[in-house]
């Protein structure tokens, strides 16, 4: 079981004690438990077999929590899971799944009109028997019944990249032990860091084929063979993803790295230009077509001219390597051709973090605690941004608390910097809430001694798409604004993002010189690809930010890069790839 799995159970328990209308307390812990463990990036696997310490020394983790965690490490399974599931009905599952039906209406819904299914469900929409129901209205009705939408495609029943990329690591350390393994590569959709990932690609070099498959099927988190070929075994893996193994010969290493990483489009495109110089590729390699030949057959072995290295593959037909994040078949083959492909952005190149909580709203982790991690991670500067007082239920900051929480700042700052060069600067600033009637949730005069502001929309997200637009624009038309939070609002596979006039957005950030932010918590990742390279072409400057509310939390930078590099994004295009001098230059903040 992965962390994934785990935090993935414990948060499914936290639904149905919460369907049940059992403890809060209770509710919250496994949530707690599950955020937690669902930001690490050590498997509690290897925690748990480190002598030197336990479990229980994760925050959110007691003496019972690690002991569930024992037993989901050693079975994979969890009484309690199991027993809560035999007294819900499964229907309740597949309701929770509805953007925005959390336990407690769906509870409802079941109770009051015996829905049975999302078809039942949606049908009891139409009829407008859900508005009848307490608790429930005309307009929650529409929603859910445009979410019901949501939740029954397809499109939003994949794992997210960073879910896919824990799953991936582990398995490709696996692999790797394995003696008749020369080399292990994963490829596909993770490969291409797409915010979300289908089914797991995996490639080995290896001259032993059956034993590399023994190997695999022996794999602790294989949960059953969906097929088992001689050079191709499917898998069901952790949280019921598939993974597709294959075995290439080193000769073809490249060729099939190549192939099986795709996009679809960008192979059919790069065949189509080997087809032009009389060449053919597959996941065998690049063939010279003899004259009459069919383009279709599968010529031989001996006439490859590529096919041990992706370079020599691209190199064949004329073009360099071209970064997996590109390959969609956008331009990246007209600008690999011209010379002018993007150089993106890496983790290297980030500097500062400008978007992170504490414990002085919801975040779990002290103003301390952040900076000593954020140095830790290398960083040179980060902001801290807790939440406006419009958001109560994180005990928002008012004037008279942020002003407490800038001295305490201050006073730390002073302090980093008493040896000489400090080694992080840390930048006051502050998360302000969007109001529903238009404004901010603190003054101007409050905002304009701040180094850094970012302004969110976390409530009103139904409004009509004029509404939206307008306070977000209204936001970013307020000088003390630095850069606008999430922008979209969307979750993946949770909820879709508010109607918004993104375009009319970029332009207003574009005209004023406001900063969009990438935000790179994963469930997130808004703006998404396409959004950050409109802002780009648009002369937008971005911002990759963590959003961090733990000090776990600010390890999902990469999750942000590989959202910018999938943009086309270079270092100069993220304002927080830049020196603080510089950045302050840039921004005319801080
Ligand atoms: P996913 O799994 O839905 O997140 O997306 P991908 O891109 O990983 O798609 P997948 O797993 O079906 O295939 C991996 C790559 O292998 C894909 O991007 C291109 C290549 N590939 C697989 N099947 C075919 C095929 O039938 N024709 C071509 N041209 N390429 C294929
Ligand atoms: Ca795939
Ligand atoms: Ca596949
Ligand atoms: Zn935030």
């Amino acid at each position: 079981m992965t962390n994934a799995d785990i935090a993935a159970a414990f948060d499914h328990i936290a639904d149905l004690i919460e369907y049940q209308g059992g403890n809060v307390f209770r509710v919250r812990a496994y949530r707690n438990a599950a955020r937690t463990i669902g930001s690490m990036v050590e498997s509690l696997a290897t925690v748990r077999a480190d002598p030197s310490r336990t479990l229980t020394d994760i925050e959110g983790v007691g003496a019972d929590l690690a002991a569930k965690i024992g037993t989901l490490l050693d079975t994979g399974r969890l009484p309690l899971l199991d027993e809560l599931q035999r007294e819900i009905p499964a229907v309740v599952f597949e309701l929770m799944r509805v953007p925005g039906l959390g336990p407690k209406k769906v509870k409802a819904l079941v109770d009051e009109l015996g829905i049975d299914s999302l078809d039942a469900l949606e049908q009891a929409c139409r009829d407008g028997r859900v508005q009848e129901v307490k608790g429930f209205g005309a307009k929650t009705e529409a929603a859910i019944l445009e979410n019901i939408g949501f939740a029954k495609s397809p499109e939003h029943n994949r794992l997210l990249w960073s879910e896919a990329d824990a799953i991936v690591q582990q398995l490709l350390a696996w692999m790797r032990e394995c003696p008749a393994v020369r080399r292990a590569e994963g490829a596909g959709s993770w490969r291409r860091g797409r915010e979300t990932v289908g089914d797991i690609d995996v490639l080995v070099d290896g001259d032993d084929a059956a034993r590399v498959m023994d190997h695999l099927v022996a794999w602790p988190e294989c949960a059953g063979v969906l097929l088992r070929g001689d050079t191709k075994t499917s898998i069901r893996g952790p949280r019921g993803v598939q993974v597709d193994l294959r075995v290439v010969d080193e000769d073809s290493f490249g060729a099939a790295w190549q192939y099986f990483t795709g996009s679809k489009e960008h192979n059919v495109r790069l065949r189509s230009r080997a087809r032009d110089r009389r060449l053919t590729i597959n996941e065998y390699g690049v063939f010279r077509l003899e004259p009459g030949a069919d383009a279709d057959a599968r010529p031989t072995k001996g006439a490859a001219v590529a096919g041990r290295t992706e370079e020599d593959v691209y190199a064949s037909v004329g073009l360099p390597w071209i970064p997996p994040e590109l390959r969609e078949a956008g331009d990246e083959i007209a600008r690999a051709e011209r010379g002018t492909l993007p150089e993106l952005v890496t983790l290297d190149d980030i500097r500062g973090d400008l978007h992170m909580h504490t414990t002085a709203t919801d975040g779990e982790d002290t103003l301390g605690g952040m900076v000593r991690a954020a140095i830790d991670r290398g960083l040179a500067y980060i902001a801290i941004t807790d939440h406006g007082q419009r958001v109560t239920m994180a005990r928002g900051l008012d004037r008279k608390r942020l002003l407490k929480q800038w001295d305490e700042i201050d006073r730390l700052n002073e302090s980093l910097a008493e040896d000489g060069r400090p080694p992080i600067v840390v930048l006051k600033g502050i998360e302000v809430d969007m109001l529903e009637k238009g404004g901010l949730d603190l003054p101007d005069e409050v905002l304009a001694r701040a180094d850094w502001v970012v302004a969110s929309l976390h409530y009103g997200q139904n409004q009509p798409r004029e509404r939206i637009t307008g306070r977000i624009i209204e936001a970013i038309e307020n000088p003390h604004v630095s850069v606008i939070g999430h922008p979209t609002g969307r979750l993946i596979n949770r909820r879709p993002a508010y109607d918004v006039d993104i375009e009319a957005v970029i332009a207003a950030a574009a005209r004023t010189g406001t900063c969009l932010e990438i935000n790179a918590n994963p469930w997130r990742l808004d703006l998404d690809d396409r959004h950050a390279a409109a802002a780009k072409q648009a002369g937008v400057k971005l911002v990759i930010s963590t959003d961090a509310h733990s000090t776990r939390g600010l390890d999902v930078m990469r999750c942000g890069v590989l959202q910018a590099r999938r943009a086309g994004l270079e270092a100069k295009d993220i304002v927080n790839t830049h020196t603080l001098a510089q950045f302050r230059k840039l921004t005319g903040k801080a």
